[in-house]
């Protein structure tokens, strides 16, 4: 069948909208009519070659929609389901998902070049086969993926909102809640309030931080951190630091959650400052691969026994955290309608990237359209 998609051919060129073939689901598989797809920024990161990717690829990894076949010996959905995409696929049996670390599963290897197990490329098009940006490539109408990346979400959720569940919330919400283990009367910073960010500050909020202080260049953005559960938000880390050594007194934050559009030194020497002894800085933000961007004083982290670590997926298990996740946002405890600015068509994801990047977007979506 034909799938018009958003593609990237080559790093620093404009996104383009093809016409592309597509397979028919094989063992494991299916087919997924995508309803949504939400704009984050590590498609960006692919189109500009900040994440060294196998191109081309379909980008797009925030997906929701709607299974509409499946290949033989699938069992995990069926045709008709509602179910939100979750860009690192989940096998269940790898050391990893046995032992509860579904967002390091063994069958992520390939989400940055795109194909599915067994050396399978389910999109082909005129410069030969597609990659699809985490095994899914939500900025196409119509996907085949594993039905490891597929986790079923009630009927009456929905999907345009949801959407934001198979990256952006749970990696920042569990940045905060699993990965900082944030805890009641706790101080917490959250470095850069965008799509990730906002649900970090959403996260420590519901898990009983006293203070989350949030750091944004942008008004806008600290506006929204404002009101989704910051008790403070300022312009630059300068600032932060002074008030977070005030309302600690002196003895610093608790953690510090880095979600910048592109991580770099300077912000991690940022967060590093400020939390105190046995403080944890949470790295989730991205850049190139080998990027050098941790410079830091290794004996004061060791005297003060502070701790830095990193996150995927917000250290979460999509197939009970999604459904979790969203189970809090239908009864109010976290906000998702507040996060999207704005919403494109797929033909508009170039235009939604250049907002996303102008600091206009917390979140846009794409609401695909189909014959
Ligand atoms: C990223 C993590 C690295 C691979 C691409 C997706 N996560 C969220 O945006
Ligand atoms: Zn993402
Ligand atoms: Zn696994």
């Amino acid at each position: 069948m034909k799938t018009k998609a958003a593609v990237v051919y080559e790093a620093g060129k404009p996104i383009e909208i093809e016409e592309l073939t597509l397979d028919g689901p094989r063992e494991g598989e299916v087919l997924i009519r995508y309803t949504h797809a939400g704009l984050c920024h590590s498609d960006v990161h692919i189109a500009h070659g900040d994440l060294e990717a196998r191109l081309p690829m379909v980008l797009g990894h925030e997906g929701a929609g709607i299974i509409e076949e499946v290949g033989p010996g699938v069992t995990r959905v069926k045709a008709g389901d509602h179910v939100v995409c979750s860009f690192i696929p989940n096998c269940g049996t790898c050391r990893y998902c046995a032992s509860g670390q579904q967002s390091i599963c063994d069958m992520g290897a390939t989400i940055l070049e795109g194909y599915l197990p067994g050396d399978r490329w389910p999109i082909s098009g005129p410069r030969g086969r597609y990659g699809a940006m985490c095994m899914l490539g939500t900025f196409s109408q119509y996907g085949v993926i594993h039905q490891n990346s597929a986790v079923k979400v009630d009927d009456d959720l929905p999907l345009d909102k949801a959407v934001l569940v198979g990256c952006g919330v749970p990696t920042g919400w569990g940045s905060a809640v699993n990965t900082a283990n944030v805890k009641a009367g706790q101080t917490v910073a959250v470095f850069g309030v965008g799509g990730i960010g906002i649900n970090a500050v959403q996260g420590a909020r519901y898990a009983g931080a006293k203070y989350v202080v949030a750091i944004d260049p942008l008004e806008n953005k600290r506006e929204k951190a404002m009101e989704l559960g910051a008790t403070h938000a300022f312009a630059t880390a300068a600032e932060a630091q002074e008030a977070i050594t005030q309302m600690t007194r002196g003895q610093g934050a608790d953690s510090a959650i880095l979600t910048p559009g592109l991580m770099t030194s300077q912000i991690v020497s940022d967060g590093f400052n400020a939390v105190g002894k046995g403080g944890t800085v949470v790295l989730t933000g991205l850049n190139k691969l080998m990027e050098q961007n941790i410079e830091l004083p290794g004996t004061i982290l060791t005297l003060f026994r502070k701790k830095i670590v990193g996150s995927l997926f917000g250290d979460c298990n999509p197939t009970v955290d999604i459904p979790k996740i969203l189970g809090l946002y239908q009864s109010g405890d976290l906000k998702l309608d507040e996060i999207i600015t704005r919403t494109y068509t797929l033909d508009q994801v170039q235009e939604g990237y250049d907002d996303l990047l102008a600091g206009k977007n917390v979140r846009g979506v794409v609401i695909h359209e189909h014959p």
